[in-house]
């Protein structure tokens, strides 16, 4: 008889594919059995009227990082993941962010150093390129390449760190030849700076001038061309944060024409709109690019739902409502000196299980859209499933748990929640990762410095289609 080092009893699983009532059994931080009378052979935890789900997968998440403009984020690895966790999160992918002069082999191994420290669950990093020269290109970046970081983050805006088409393509060429995927900030710089500039000339300072600052245009752009380099490289894309119905369409056309692009959304994107940030806190709701219009929202939605979107990320980016973070540039600086950004890491699973509850999508689809899928574009073997073999990261939901969300509520340091006043049905209420228990009855029990990273596998995601 197996001896199991637990067994979740009398849940219901829900994995990729559907759900069914069993019984999951685990032995060394894996799935070893699924099913309906395994014996008992040692700990036990009933599940009863709960759903067993896959931990979720967050692929975009600023942990510990400086950002564009060059702000350190409110959280460090412990707070993030903690955090995470405690939201149902079990595998992080956030940025080692290169600025420009730095050498990018170090800057991921310096970042790798934060996480071994601080992370409660298990992680990958995206590289940000920011800067092509001397040896990055040539040296440092295939061999990140072939130490298992296969994603690599590039932005084209913001000045400090974004890249010219050229740099792009050469980065696209580095990434085929060696087996990654390139995933985009795709906002045409240009246009968000003549926009910038025109309207703080009229006075418009407000945070509610920021969504102005970022016409959709500059969305529709970007992904356009980006799209348009992918397919001159022959290498597949991912497009992060897309907000608008035309970002959707530029998306669907250039997939018709053969390119292999993949994309996400966040869950504000989804459940807010422009308005919160015409208010006294606006700045609290600032994130590029800015919460759109309903219309933008209705298309989003079905994106999800018809598998034209991908995966829905937080985007967390913490920045404190003070000096140093929202406000290091004085409590009156214009919209374009205050970080834009918000946590999400916590709120992600609950308010996509319950918006996906009401708006009549699937446990799986839940699962595949904040699991399943970045794990597997990321190529992050024996994550974001239920299936035997998988790793035992496991979110045990209560589905008829309700909370409204406070004003400060969340466990990382951002010290806000943007989604306070926001009632959601669905919670985890019980969380391993690797078979331990990290989460349980509203107490974190996992330390700091027991993730692991994950290495990234060669995914479907990223292989050219061999057209050139
Ligand atoms: N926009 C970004 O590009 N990154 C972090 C947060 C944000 O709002
Ligand atoms: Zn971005
Ligand atoms: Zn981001």
């Amino acid at each position: 008889m197996p001896s199991y080092d637990l067994i979740i009893r009398n849940g219901t699983l829900g994995t990729s594919t559907g759900t069914l009532p069993a019984d999951l059994a685990i032995k060394d931080g894996k799935i070893a059995e699924i099913g309906s009378n395994i014996a008992k052979s040692g700990p036990e935890m009933d599940a009863t009227g709960l759903l067993v789900l896959p931990g979720g997968v967050d692929s975009h998440c600023h942990i510990e990082q400086l950002s564009g403009a060059g702000l350190m984020n409110a959280d460090t690895f412990e707070s993030a993941t903690r955090s995470a966790a405690f939201g149902g999160t079990t595998t992080t992918i956030s940025f080692a962010a290169q600025h420009p002069g730095m050498r990018l082999r170090d800057t991921v191994s310096n970042y790798a150093k934060l996480a071994e420290k601080g992370a409660l669950i298990d992680h990958a990093f995206h590289a940000i390129v920011a800067d092509v020269s001397g040896e990055n290109l040539t040296h440092d970046l295939p061999a990140l390449i072939a130490a298992g970081h296969r994603s690599i983050k590039i932005f084209t805006t913001y000045d400090k760190v974004r890249l010219d088409d050229e740099a792009i393509l050469e980065t696209l060429c580095t990434a085929r030849d060696h087996g990654a995927l390139v995933c985009f900030h795709a906002e045409n710089d240009g246009l968000i700076r003549w926009a910038t500039k025109r309207l703080l000339a009229a006075g418009k300072v407000a945070p509610k001038y920021h969504p102005a600052s970022h016409p959709r245009l500059a969305e529709v752009e970007a992904i356009s061309r980006m799209c348009y380099l992918s397919q001159a490289a022959d290498q597949p894309i991912m497009i992060f944060h897309v907000s608008t119905v035309e970002g959707l369409e530029v998306l669907a056309q250039a997939r018709a024409r053969g390119v292999q692009v993949v994309a996400e959304t966040c869950p504000h994107y989804l459940l807010q709109g422009p308005e919160l940030l015409d208010q006294p806190n606006g700045a609290a709701f600032m994130c590029s690019p800015p919460q759109r219009e309903p219309t933008d929202r209705a298309a989003l939605w079905a994106a999800l739902a018809n598998g034209d979107l991908q995966a829905v990320t937080s985007d967390h980016a913490p920045y404190r409502m003070d000096e140093t973070g929202k406000f290091a540039h004085g409590s009156d600086a214009p919209f374009n000196r205050i970080a834009n950004g918000m946590p999400g890491l916590e709120a992600r699973l609950p308010l996509m299980f319950d918006a996906m509850m009401q708006r009549g999508l699937s446990i799986a689809d839940f699962v595949r859209l904040t699991a399943t899928n970045p794990a597997q574009v990321f190529g992050l073997a024996g994550k974001g499933d239920i299936a035997i073999g998988m790793d035992a990261d496991i979110a045990i939901w209560d589905p008829a748990h309700k909370r409204t969300f406070g004003e400060n509520d969340l466990h990382d340091n951002c010290g806000y929640n943007p989604f306070a006043g926001y009632t959601v049905t669905g919670w985890p209420v019980t969380v391993l990762s690797r078979g331990a228990v990290v989460v349980q009855n509203g107490k974190i029990i996992g330390k700091p410095g027991q993730g692991r990273r994950v290495p990234m596998q060669i995914s479907d995601a990223m292989k050219p289609a061999n057209r050139l």
